[in-house]
């Protein structure tokens, strides 16, 4: 495997950085996660566009232009002649000393990694999955900006631990109000009466990339979709519900804290999400292989 380190490729044994850089020392930086599928990178320039987002809100200067960047990521896939897969991409803030203070941190650092994704097993996604609301919150707005993509993912981490002991597949994040964000790493949406419904960003989820082209299927598909505050009796009562991310990408969830959800199966709103979606990422996207 060849890893991008600000602008060279190195062997994975090579690909290193620095112990004093603040991505390391205080999770002080950004990141994406990416897919590309059949020599295609699905959304590339919107994954480009929430990550200079996510930089401008933490006051972080990208050390590479818009282009300089989408061309490094396609180049880092071609050197790893990969058609399907996955593209972390890092951002930190950079080598700097022993103060938190960004002000010694003097050039951000960029890493681009290429690789396989270890899906969830194909069973999952005819079975569905399983979901618990855990104790831990999202962190609030005035705390850690929840919209902001940060290498700072502590409090996704902590809520995924109580998931994964309480034998769930997912665990369900309530925001400070009690009001449902998303789970750990997934948007969440639910359907009652034909309708599909997931919360707004501003109640604590990330403006997911696979969430945007949910809205544009339904859209597409006619069904009707909107953003609402959302308490766990709405998930408890829906007909269906499903949770999408670019890990995940977009599979049915059929329980929540014990409650079925609906009949406990996979839902035919959700199938016909799923289809669309199967035939966007197969189909569009930036040309790798050009
Ligand atoms: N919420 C959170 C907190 C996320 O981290 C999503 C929602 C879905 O957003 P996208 O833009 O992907 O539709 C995410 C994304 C991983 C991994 O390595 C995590 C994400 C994406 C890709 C890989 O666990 N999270």
């Amino acid at each position: 495997m060849k890893i991008y380190i600000d602008g060279v490729f190195y062997p994975e044994s090579e690909a290193k950085v620095s112990v004093f850089d603040h991505g390391l020392l205080y999770g002080d930086g950004i990141f994406e996660g990416i897919r590309f599928y059949n020599g295609r990178v699905f959304r590339l320039t919107e994954h480009l566009e929430r990550l200079w987002d996510s930089a401008k809100a933490i006051a972080l200067k990208m050390p590479l232009t818009f282009a300089e960047l989408e061309a490094a990521t396609l180049e880092t896939i071609r050197q790893n002649g990969l058609r399907d897969g996955y593209i972390r991409l890092v951002v930190t803030r950079g080598k700097g000393n022993l103060g938190l203070s960004p002000d010694r941190c003097p050039k951000a650092c960029v890493i681009i990694i290429a690789d396989k994704i270890q899906l969830y097993p194909e069973e999952k996604y005819q079975q569905g999955m399983v979901m618990v609301t855990c104790a831990t919150r999202r962190a609030a707005p005035a705390a850690l900006l929840p919209a902001v993509k940060s290498l700072n993912y502590l409090n996704n981490v902590m809520a995924k631990v109580e998931a994964t002991h309480a034998g769930a597949d997912e665990g369900l994040m309530l925001n400070e109000q009690g009001y449902v964000a998303e789970c750990t790493g997934d948007n969440i949406f639910v359907i009652k009466k034909g309708a599909v419904t997931t919360p707004p960003v501003y109640a604590g989820a990330l403006g997911g990339i696979t969430r945007d082209v949910v809205f544009e299927i339904c859209e597409e598909l006619g069904i009707p979709i909107r953003e609402r505050e959302m308490t766990r009796y709405d998930v408890y009562t829906a007909d269906e519900c499903f949770l999408t991310g670019t890990a995940a990408e977009v599979i049915a969830a059929i329980e929540l804290d014990t409650r079925p959800i609906g009949d406990g199966k996979p839902g035919a709103i959700t199938q016909r999400v799923i289809e669309k979606f199967r035939k966007l990422t197969s189909e569009t996207g930036t040309v790798i292989y050009g």
